[in-house]
């Protein structure tokens, strides 16, 4: 029997947490349930399991076996009671904020959020009668002044995308528990493995799995963890009735496989991120650099004190602007120009045209992402062909 539980490591988790090969005519990595409805032995149970009376799967839209095992996995890892899988991160994000809020609602959301996120905010549920505040939330007083009887929700990435700029997550849940307001928090850059939310107050963690949690490019996913209550309600009403976002039982395993080399992965991630930017920031062409592993981040003790490493993720200026940035972005030959994040191979993007196009030039300047900001997704390839790329790509604009 491998069913791990919480008492065991992280890893160890990752890998065996709710499965017994003897359950399974001996199988090494569970079997994947390709199916989309399930055989009722009885009208009787079939009215039951729909009447939310009796448990058992019914229809895949709404649960799947091989869902469930990720589901239970994610759960643990990110310490909450229970988990969700979705066919993207906007999947997730969509199906939990339509799942929380009603118009007359207020949501208070970060100063930055990834472009679709901000567009849905905006032009989704923000044109269906919820109010979107967009406060700096690390400033405690500009916090409680934005908060009214209608808020509902804080909502926020930390690391938010592409600014890099952190929240403290517990200074925020302390105003959150004083007013009645739930926190959701998009953990997508960290992963559990660098930063766990939940065990500092939150409700809610959503996710794109799309990124490092399955960790090699070739599927699309997201998760919400949390209370059962809550991530039930998300399941019931978000993702059944609402968006139907449902992920395919073959991306679930693909997706456990990823989890399994999580940490591995992550901690390359992390020191090959560290290394470019250490490297980055002594270059003459480099104007700013934002990476929560240098101390001269604004937020250094805040991160040290957050995340486990500093993650994979930095965005910098060069200076010249947006014209040095594509002649800089245009000359790479091993990172790869291409938007997403937390792929083997090392991804090189300009958030301005492409993550966060969906942001007007007004809307940008407002939220602190600059026209010449360059974002960079460092992979696993070995460091020194990484740093002798941004070199030469470097020697091109000097
Ligand atoms: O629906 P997706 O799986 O693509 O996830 C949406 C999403 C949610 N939260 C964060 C913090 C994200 O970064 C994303 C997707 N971001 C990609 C990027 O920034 O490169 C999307 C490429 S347009």
């Amino acid at each position: 029997m491998h069913d791990a539980d919480q008492r065991q490591g992280f890893n160890t988790r990752a890998i065996h947490l709710g499965y017994d090969p003897q359950s399974h005519q001996g199988a090494l990595v569970p079997p994947v349930y390709q199916t989309t409805t399930y055989a009722f032995p009885t009208v009787e149970q079939g009215a039951a399991c729909f009447a939310g009376q009796a448990d058992g799967y019914f229809y895949s839209r709404i649960s799947n076996p091989t869902l469930a095992l990720l589901e239970a996995r994610m759960a643990s890892l990110e310490g909450g009671e229970a988990g969700l899988a979705l066919a993207s991160g906007m999947g997730a994000i969509t199906a939990t904020l339509w799942t929380l809020l009603r118009p007359g609602d207020e949501v208070i959301v970060g100063h930055t959020l990834y472009g679709c996120t901000f567009a849905f905010l905006h032009h989704g549920i923000g044109e269906f009668g919820v109010t979107v505040r967009h406060v700096d939330l690390n400033d405690t007083l500009a916090v409680q002044a934005a908060i009214s009887p209608r808020t509902r929700l804080f909502y926020f990435e930390t690391p938010a995308n592409p600014t890099m700029q952190l929240i403290d997550i517990q200074a925020l849940v302390r105003i959150a528990r004083m007013h009645d307001v739930l926190v959701v928090v998009d953990n997508t850059y960290c992963t559990p493995y660098l930063q766990r939310p939940l065990e500092l107050g939150a409700d809610l963690v959503v996710h794109s799995a799309t990124k490092y949690l399955s960790g090699h490019g070739d599927l699309s996913a997201g998760l919400v963890v949390g209370r059962k209550a809550l991530v039930d309600r998300v399941r019931l009403q978000g993702l059944k009735d609402m968006t139907g976002a449902v992920l395919s039982a073959a991306d679930a395993a693909l997706l456990m496989r990823g989890l399994k080399t999580l940490t591995l992965r992550m901690d390359r991630h992390c020191s090959n991120a560290q290394a470019v930017a250490q490297f980055l920031q002594v270059q003459p062409l480099v104007d700013v650099i934002h990476y929560p592993g240098l101390p001269s981040f604004a937020q250094y003790t805040l991160a040290q004190r957050q995340m486990r490493l500093p993650g994979g993720m930095l965005a910098f200026e060069l200076k010249g602007g947006l014209a040095v940035g594509r002649r800089f972005m245009n000359a790479l030959q091993l990172f790869t120009r291409a938007v997403s994040l937390g792929d083997a191979e090392s991804l090189a993007q300009h958030p301005a045209s492409m993550t966060h196009s969906s942001y007007t030039p007004e809307e940008r300047a407002a939220h602190g992402i600059s026209e010449g900001l360059v974002r960079l997704s460092v992979g696993l390839e070995d460091i020194e062909d990484l740093i002798a790329d941004l070199k030469q790509a470097l020697a091109v604009c000097a």
